[in-house]
């Protein structure tokens, strides 16, 4: 019976090698993934040179007026870009020895790519650096062209004079969307004209390192249901630094989100990074920030591209992480493969119908892929959920046909099998909403950006969940649980009451007694009772005739 198996093993290996004529055997050689364009001889003393900082001690009133006008603009230092050369070098490859020493098989070949970058108003000198980042450092034969996407600009600078000077770069195409309608049906108009076998998407505010391409490219190879992401490094919105990769670092962060749907990182758990031999293993991850990715034209086709309803900017990279793991792909980061983007703090884009798209945008993918796990969200945001009660975020039938055509599982599967670390509150909390002191009249509130540690202060009531959404918890918590899992934490008087992590966080953990609120608002294990004390919230002794010490739910 062994021997049986060692026979079938060995068959296999001698007859898996493709005896392809036209893809001969062996690694393809560095000469063969020569890049499309070489990067012209760079001083090393140019601003910016080697990725690293722009510095400029001394400005002068016009510098500094350029300076403000390019930052009101685009929200990171337009200044600092525009003297940065468009082909600035990155210097040495300073990736982990593994990835710079990998080769890539010729059999089967690696398939060609058509790279798209989709923009609205974009400065000059960080599109056209991301152009000649992709140029610089895309091996030729993999490279089919580059579709930039307008998304309906009006800055001068995008029209004619970019179209005339990207003829001279012949492998650069220019689509244009007639109307503002966002980077979604952007990206989608992009893909639609790609000859390429592999769509790899960018930002329009990009670098791309030593051999991003190749991993991307070799692991789709290896498995077409794949959509992989580069790892993405910081280029600084300030000075343009470009954080490069630590040859000794392993990888550390992965996608996540929260119960508001918000995209976000964090570390991959201690028995994934154990599974990993060295860093040529693809990190598997529960969402992708979305902007930066490669994927088969095919699969992209199969799996329902993108829901083309969804509008201007945002909840599209979770609808299709979700989508992704719950009709049979997969998600993934590939660490060897290292792309920058300048992360800014601010959106400078324009919402033609108002921010409410991006809220939109959220109900159509928690209406098809969460199931009933749609309510946690909702009742975190007002907003979404009146929006969605009131069929007021545009037809989903076809891309609910599309989930029962391609037999997804549920949001509970993925929730069990490919996010299992995520917290996930009540489905159903005893008691939600604002908390109202009835001697005030207003609701308990988080203030601004407590991210645990601060005091809760009182605030008009105004029944939007956000700052002021608590829920009363099976466990007799008190969670503000938007974003982090955050709890009402009792303190000793005179101290004033704050938000920390809560305590109960699943297997192995337990609640803390500061943590537990009863009758609302007492706290057992000091015996004593939430009250508001002037503009304070403290905790003080019980005296139900006091009505400072009254709070409701509403
Ligand atoms: C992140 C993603 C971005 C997208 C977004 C959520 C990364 C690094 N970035 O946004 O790709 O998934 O989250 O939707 O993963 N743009 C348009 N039309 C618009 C607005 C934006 O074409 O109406 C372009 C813009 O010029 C840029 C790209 O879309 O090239 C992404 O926009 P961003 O850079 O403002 O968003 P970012 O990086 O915060
Ligand atoms: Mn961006």
């Amino acid at each position: 019976m062994l021997f049986y198996y060692f026979y079938l093993l060995i068959s296999f290996c001698t007859v898996q090698p493709t005896q392809d004529v036209n893809c001969p055997a062996g690694f393809y050689t560095q000469a063969e993934l020569k890049p499309h364009l070489e990067r012209p001889p760079q001083d090393p003393t140019a601003p910016g040179a080697d990725g690293r900082v722009f510095t400029k001690d001394h400005m002068t009133p016009e510098e500094q007026k350029e300076k403000e006008e390019g930052m009101t603009r685009h929200c990171f230092n337009q200044f600092a870009s525009d003297r940065i050369s468009l082909s600035r070098s990155l210097g040495d490859d300073t990736r982990p020895p593994e990835c710079v020493e990998r080769k890539f098989r010729r059999c089967p070949p690696l398939p060609d790519t058509s790279v798209i970058i989709v923009f609205h108003n974009e400065a000059w000198s960080t599109l056209l650096r991301t152009v000649y980042s992709v140029l610089h450092t895309s091996p030729a034969v993999l490279l089919k062209e580059i579709i930039l996407v307008d998304d309906a600009s009006t800055a001068e600078h995008l029209k004619t004079k970019l179209e005339e000077y990207v003829l001279q770069l012949k492998i650069v195409r220019i689509v244009r969307q007639k109307e503002r309608k966002g980077l979604i049906t952007a990206r989608l108009l992009g893909a639609s004209i790609a000859q390429g076998e592999i769509l790899t998407f960018l930002d329009a505010h990009c670098e791309c390192f030593h051999g991003w391409l190749e991993p991307l490219l070799a692991r789709i190879v290896e498995e077409p249901t794949a959509v992989v992401s580069p790892e993405i490094t910081t280029i600084d919105l300030n000075t343009f630094h470009f954080n490069k990769p630590v040859s000794t670092n392993r990888a550390y962060n992965r996608g996540n989100f929260d119960w508001s749907l918000t995209f976000g990182w964090e570390a991959i758990p201690e028995d994934a990074r154990k599974l990993r031999k060295d860093e040529t293993y693809p990190v598997k991850t529960p969402t992708f920030a979305g902007g930066l990715f490669s994927v088969s034209k095919k699969y992209f086709e199969h799996i329902g591209t993108y829901d083309d309803k969804m509008e201007i900017w945002g909840g599209e990279n979770v609808e299709m992480s979700f989508r992704v793991w719950q009709c049979g792909g997969q998600l993934e980061i590939l660490p060897c493969s290292v792309v920058g983007h300048v992360f800014r703090t601010k959106s400078p884009h324009t919402f033609p119908k108002g921010t409410e798209v991006i809220t939109r945008n959220q109900v159509r993918l928690a209406e098809v892929w969460m199931g009933e796990y749609k309510n946690i969200f909702y009742r975190r945001n007002k907003v979404a959920a009146d929006m969605a009660k009131e069929n007021k975020y545009g037809d989903i039938s076809d891309r609910v046909e599309l989930r029962e055509r391609l037999h997804c599982k549920n949001f509970t599967w993925f929730l069990n099998t490919i996010y299992p670390e995520i917290f996930i509150p009540d489905l159903t909390p005893e008691k939600f909403g604002a908390i109202r002191n009835s001697g005030s009249q207003k609701c308990l509130d988080v203030g601004e950006s407590n991210q645990g540690g601060k005091p809760v202060i009182m605030y008009q009531c105004h029944n939007m969940g956000g700052n002021q959404y608590f829920e009363y918890t099976s466990h007799k918590e008190l969670r503000h649980n938007i974003g982090k899992q955050l709890c009402l934490q009792a303190s000793p008087e005179p101290e004033p009451v704050k938000i920390e992590l809560c305590q109960l966080k699943g297997k192995g953990t337990s609640l803390s007694p500061q943590q537990e609120w009863e009758n609302l608002l007492k706290n057992p294990s000091s015996g004593k009772c939430l009250q508001l004390k002037g503009s304070e919230i403290q905790m003080c002794h019980c005296n139900s005739a006091d009505i400072f010490q009254h709070w409701s739910f509403s």
